[in-house]
């Protein structure tokens, strides 16, 4: 008898070499394509079609309960942005700060902490797993993006959400990071703007006061100290065009499924 795990690999198998045959056939006029090379590499385009075959784009990311959450939930990357005017909401509790959501929107909008709290939220216990090899679960709450997006209703046109975060990763003053999701995840019920970990108020090592949550990726795709949620049509005019901090300087991958 067949494992999952086992049927797994076999439509893994399957799709590698379906995709195996095209890419190989359609090798030389790919390579020519300029739009190809300056957008995905083939790779990336594989493991993206393979994932999209095994998980469809609905399936929720396993949840757990309260007795499997991690004694403590560390900080990988900013823990505390090197930016005076984060430095200042923060000392006032971030009353000040408003969440801006613009770009390819029919009404853009700025929310305050007391404004999403006030939104219909969800609470979930996930695993994250950073790429650098280590995994913690903790319990998120947050108002779902698709509540946010339904209230700034995006136009036909915008494809992507950029979230643009407050650290700036080279120093005051420097680039700060970004991410960014296509709308299938943006929509997923998985995917929240998080205001709280394990029942307290998100901590700035987590990326207070407010961020991203997308449980099926990898833990570079969940944004921290949320500044701005900008829709585009496309990446390519966002920063490096790759569509994030570490796909743009470090070649990561931009969907980083897991
Ligand atoms: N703004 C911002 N978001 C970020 C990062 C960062 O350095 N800055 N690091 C990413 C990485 S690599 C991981 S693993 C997680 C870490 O989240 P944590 O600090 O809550 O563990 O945040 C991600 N989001
Ligand atoms: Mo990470």
């Amino acid at each position: 008898m067949k494992t999952h795990s086992d049927q797994r690999r076999l439509l893994l198998r399957g799709a590698l070499g379906a995709f195996g045959t095209i890419a190989i056939s359609g090798c030389d006029r790919l390579s020519q394509a300029g739009w190809f090379q300056e957008t995905l590499s083939a790779g990336e385009v594989l493991s993206r079609a393979a994932h999209k075959l095994l998980v469809p784009r609905n399936a929720m990311a396993q949840e757990f309960t309260e007795a499997d959450l991690s004694p403590h939930f560390r900080s990988n990357g900013t823990s505390n942005p090197e930016n005076p005017h984060y430095q200042s909401l923060a000392a006032h509790d971030f009353k000040g700060w408003a969440l801006k959501v613009d770009g390819l929107v029919e009404h853009p909008v700025q929310l305050s902490l007391a404004e999403l709290r006030a939104m219909p939220n969800r609470t979930q216990i996930t695993r994250h797993d950073c790429v650098e090899g280590w995994s913690a679960i903790g319990k998120w709450t947050g108002v779902p993006l698709a509540r946010v997006l339904e209230m700034v209703r995006p136009e036909p046109r915008a494809r992507f959400a950029v979230f643009h975060c407050a650290d700036p990763m080279d120093g005051p003053g420097s680039a700060p990071y970004y991410e960014s999701l296509d709308m299938d995840d943006a929509v997923h019920p998985q995917t929240i703007l998080a205001y709280a970990l394990n029942d307290q108020a998100l901590p700035v090592a987590n990326g207070a006061p407010l961020r991203l949550r997308v449980e099926r990726q990898l833990g570079y795709k969940h944004a921290k100290y949320l500044d701005r949620i900008e829709l585009v049509a496309s990446l390519d005019g966002v920063r490096g065009g790759k569509g994030g901090y570490w796909e743009d300087g470090y070649g990561y991958q931009w969907y980083a499924g897991i």
